[in-house]
């Protein structure tokens, strides 16, 4: 019997308790008859929940990028792997087959090894959603490569600071991208990160947008003539289970970003498998996922889960709402798209737009859709059901982190049966537990705990680069011997999971994970600014914004408030990006503050959410007089 693809609901309760039971064995059969290895593991997994250390097919050796690629050319050469859609309708869409994938990855590999990248060095990708991101991200791998991808909404100085924390001796960039009606210029921004990176050796450049920008001499590169001239094939480096397949850095509570690291096979075996059932992939399924590559949905989703298992990725460059709003729809109905995995934000912001947008189209060709990123409400799961899905199309609401690698908790297609707002059950292998602020184990149903997973699974991050000490200490102290995810959650009264939200100084806005302290370390190098606190407060279309309330220590000088409040979120902008602008400011006298000097957010959180009637526990507040002025005026 296979483990591989869950058929029934009885099969999904069998495999569960097998993978409980017999994690070795069940782990085992579905990385043994789904995969090529060059050679066998000696253990299926080996661990040390205490310090922390994972090992998943213990000295086993592979290439995941001859497991996205190779193996499939006998039969499937031919088969589209990536159908890119560029920004702009007008322009032509490429169909990559596999075969034409394997020259490209391969020509890739040939010029980075070329110019001196070897097995282990990390790269730095920093590209728009562009064929050539999958491309380089496939060609690092396939060379032992360890690759970093920064999302190009990314600001110079928090790439530096990405770029520096895993020493990366490449970057791969473009002159710039589209971006709806918008001409972005990146090389720019990178020339001025590098200005503070010293490790970087070489910048390869794709030329995407035709923007005039300066080469450095003996740095900079452009990439065409030196693919033109590289050899389109490629034998896959030898690479061990264990060995770094990607660094992906994501927010924390405090200004250092976290680089989790992934490794190979693990991370190989569950993307593919998650992939398969979360989305009941077929043969002949064109798959469509709206992440970027720069987050975590897109290095899972679009290039890895969906290669391993030979199928047809979509790769979008642009917006949904460009040139209309009707663009999403629009190329389900052009490639027929069976499965469409997206964010809440993203239907939450269509779903302002007029019913004749999505109602005009032919989507007839989708099978199953997919949310992921944050909680859906339930108006929005009602609109993606009604009108997306037209009600036949099971909604998968996926729960799952950058750290997890792959998904954990989801519905199960024609399988499990669905409810607004629930992620439902966890995968097999996933033992999904609530704990309350005692540590114990929650058993009863509708209590909110901590969600935290008490075994390992094979696709989770081993450590963050450089800092094994803040891995153990962020992810496996706060429950001793569980991970925690930094989620709360509860379960209904068959065993649903419905996550409540963060736990921590963590705000998911439109999807995007943004820590407050590193916002608050960027609005205090602002002059004027004396001090400074980052809450999240409920947005219609984003699920959150951001608020900030802020001391000054120069009030005279900056008398225009307006102006101030530009000049901080510029401060913002530059120093993390764009998305991470405030949405409101407040200026106030003081801080609610503990006798300890924390700044107590919670209240600012309930101020900022309109919530002003019960603080609960305020006895440890130092200055409960200052809560009243900030409800009342500001500065
Ligand atoms: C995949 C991804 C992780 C955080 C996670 C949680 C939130 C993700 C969710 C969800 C409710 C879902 N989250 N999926 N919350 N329902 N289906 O988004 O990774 O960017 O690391 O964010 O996103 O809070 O802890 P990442």
């Amino acid at each position: 019997m296979s483990y591989y693809k869950i058929e029934n609901l009885e099969q999904y309760f069998k495999h569960y308790k097998k993978s409980v039971r017999e994690p070795r064995k069940f782990w085992g059969k579905i990385a043994e008859e789904n995969f090529v290895w060059y050679q066998a593991w000696d253990k299926v997994f080996e661990f040390d929940m205490e310090e922390a250390r994972f090992e998943w097919f213990t000295n086993a050796k592979l290439n995941i990028v001859k497991n996205c690629i190779d193996r499939h050319l006998a039969k499937r050469g031919e088969k589209t792997a990536i159908i890119f859609e560029p920004n702009n309708p007008e322009e032509k869409e490429q169909r990559i087959s596999y075969n034409d994938l394997y020259a490209r990855v391969s020509k890739m590999a040939n010029v980075l090894k070329d110019q001196g990248i070897k097995k282990g060095d990390r790269v730095c990708i920093y590209l728009p959603m562009i064929p050539e991101l999958a491309i380089s991200m496939l060609a690092c791998a396939r060379i032992g490569a360890i690759h970093s991808v920064i999302f190009a909404g990314f600001s110079s100085s928090a790439i530096s600071k990405r770029i520096t924390n895993s020493e990366c001796k490449f970057v791969i960039t473009s002159d710039g991208s589209f971006r709806g009606n918008k001409k972005i210029p990146l090389k720019p921004i990178i020339d001025e990160a590098l200005l503070e990176c010293e490790s970087v050796e070489k910048v390869l450049v794709v030329n995407r947008a035709g923007i005039d920008i300066k080469m450095m001499e003996g740095r900079d590169l452009w990439l065409e003539p030196l693919l033109e001239q590289a050899s389109p094939n490629h034998v896959a480096q030898v690479m061990d289970s264990e060995d770094p397949l990607f660094i992906l850095y994501t927010s924390g509570s405090t200004g250092v970003p976290k680089g989790m690291v992934h490794t190979t096979a693990g991370y190989m075996v569950q993307t593919a498998y998650s992939f398969k059932n979360v989305f009941d992939y077929k043969e002949n399924d064109i798959f469509w996922c709206t992440a970027d590559c720069g987050w975590i949905t897109g290095h899972s989703y679009i290039v890895y889960g969906p290669l391993l298992n030979g199928a047809t990725t979509v790769l979008f460059e642009g917006v949904p709402s460009y040139p209309n709003p009707s663009r999403f729809w629009d190329i389900i109905d052009k490639y027929k798209v069976t499965q469409f995995y997206t964010a809440p934000t993203a239907i939450r912001a269509l779903m302002t737009e007029d019913y004749s947008y999505v109602n005009s189209h032919d989507l007839s060709s989708l099978r199953v859709i997919g949310s992921v990123g944050e909680p859906i409400n339930e108006e929005a799961w009602h609109w993606y059901n009604d009108h997306v899905g037209k009600k036949k199309c099971p909604i998968v609401d996926t729960w799952w982190q950058t750290e997890t690698g792959s998904i954990l908790i989801s519905p199960l297609p024609f399988i499990t049966p669905t409810k607004p707002t629930y992620a439902t059950l966890p995968l097999p292998g996933i033992q999904a537990v609530l704990m309350d602020d005692k540590r114990n184990e929650i058993e009863e149903n509708q209590i909110d705990g901590s969600l935290c997973i008490k075994f390992p699974w094979p696709s989770m991050a081993r450590t963050i680069w450089g800092d094994h000490k803040r891995y153990k200490e962020t992810y496996f102290s706060q429950f001793p011997g569980k991970y925690f995810t930094g989620d709360g959650a509860l379960r209904d009264e068959v065993g649903y999971y419905r996550i409540t939200g963060r736990a921590d100084d963590v705000v998911i806005v439109s999807g995007h994970n943004l820590g407050t302290a590193p916002i608050e370390d960027a609005i205090n190098e602002h002059p004027a600014v004396a001090e400074s606190a980052v809450v999240g407060y409920k947005h219609d279309i984003k699920g959150n914004a951001l608020y900030g309330y802020i001391t000054l220590k120069m009030e005279g000088e900056y008398r225009d408030r307006e102006n101030l409040k530009k000049e901080i979120n510029q401060y913002i902008s530059s120093h993390i990006g764009p998305i991470a602008k405030l949405d409101k400011i407040q200026f106030v006298e003081a801080l609610p503050k503990t006798r300890s000097g924390k700044i107590m957010r919670r209240i600012l959180r309930s101020i900022a959410n309109g919530e002003t009637k019960d603080f609960g526990d305020i006895s440890t507040l130092i200055n409960p007089e200052e809560i009243e002025k900030i409800i009342t005026k500001t500065i």
